[in-house]
């Protein structure tokens, strides 16, 4: 069967039946209400013929579900758009050559996990000269001067560093994004850098599983990087954006 990419609808067993599984707590007492409030409430979300497959006991009160049931709602796929990181990604070699080339100094790049966040796996993934999944980290890099900051980094601490260091890029790490920290702690740099004079100087990059691009475009950031991100993908974009961004000065001149 042809899929109709303006109607898109989950695939459980067969195509466009709708199945989808959810998974939630309700602060409710196990039982045979806390079932019933369970399946309401999945009717509710646009979710027909709901089956509460699993349910647990959290205590004090809470109940955890696991509901199965058919989703009437469809998406227009074919007309979506989603803002992407727009740069030729290079490889290890591309990159550094890049560099020399175009370039002509090393370029700086500060790395870390601001406020709160201790979740230092994914900065470090990008950062650390080890590497991840197969992929150098930027302290690798011969052509770049990368500092790791770490974990629970002020923003003061961080924009101090830039200025110190005379940084290029700066790269903001945010795991944690409950009660939307991550937009209160990313949007403090972004002022911090403006009240600074530096916004024109700096290439402002942030990451995280939760974050993506046109988050980061919103947030006034130059790019965002999601899951699965590797060093090379962030170096690509930060060494075409310095070059992009002298050809502008150029050109303004
Ligand atoms: C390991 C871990 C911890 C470790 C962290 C150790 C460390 N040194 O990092 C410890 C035990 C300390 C921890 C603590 C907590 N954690 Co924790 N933790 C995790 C866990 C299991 C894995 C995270 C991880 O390492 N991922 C692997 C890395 C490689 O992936 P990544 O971070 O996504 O990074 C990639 C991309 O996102 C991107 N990227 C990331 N950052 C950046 C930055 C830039 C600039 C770029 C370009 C790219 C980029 O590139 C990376 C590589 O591809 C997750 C659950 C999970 N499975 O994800 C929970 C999780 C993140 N933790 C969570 C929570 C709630 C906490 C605590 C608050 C728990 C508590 N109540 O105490 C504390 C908070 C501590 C703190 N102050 O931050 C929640 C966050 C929920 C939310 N949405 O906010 C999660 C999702 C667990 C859950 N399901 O509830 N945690």
């Amino acid at each position: 069967m042809a899929i109709d990419f303006t109607r898109v609808k989950p695939y459980g067993d067969a195509l466009n039946d709708g199945v989808v599984q959810l998974s939630f707590s309700l602060p409710v007492p196990y039982g045979e209400e806390a079932r019933e409030a369970a399946r309401q409430l999945v009717l509710k979300m646009g979710i027909e013929e709901p089956q509460v497959y699993h349910m647990a006991d959290l205590g004090e009160g809470y109940t955890f579900f696991i509901v199965y049931g058919k989703c009437i709602h469809t998406v227009d796929y074919q007309h979506i758009r989603v803002p992407k990181v727009e740069s030729e990604r290079m490889d290890f070699y591309e990159i550094n050559r890049f560099i020399r080339e175009r370039i002509g100094r090393k370029v700086v790049v500060i790395g870390a996990c601001t406020g709160t966040d201790a979740h230092t796996v994914g900065i470090d993934a990008i950062m650390n000269m080890k590497g991840y999944n197969g992929e150098y980290g930027l302290e690798r890099y011969p052509e770049i001067d990368a500092y790791n900051l770490g974990s629970q980094v002020p923003n003061e601490e961080m924009v101090a560093k830039a200025i110190e260091l005379n940084a290029d890029a700066l790269l903001v790490s945010q795991v944690v994004t409950q009660k939307g920290v991550h937009i209160t702690n990313l949007t403090e740099l972004v002022e911090l850098v403006e009240a600074e004079g530096l916004r024109d100087r700096l290439i402002l990059i942030c990451g995280g599983p939760r974050i993506h691009h046109e988050l980061a475009l919103e947030l006034g950031y130059d790019a965002g990087f999601g899951p699965g991100t590797l060093a090379p993908d962030v170096a690509s974009f930060i060494v075409h954006e310095i070059v992009r961004r002298e050809e502008k000065r150029k050109e303004g001149r």
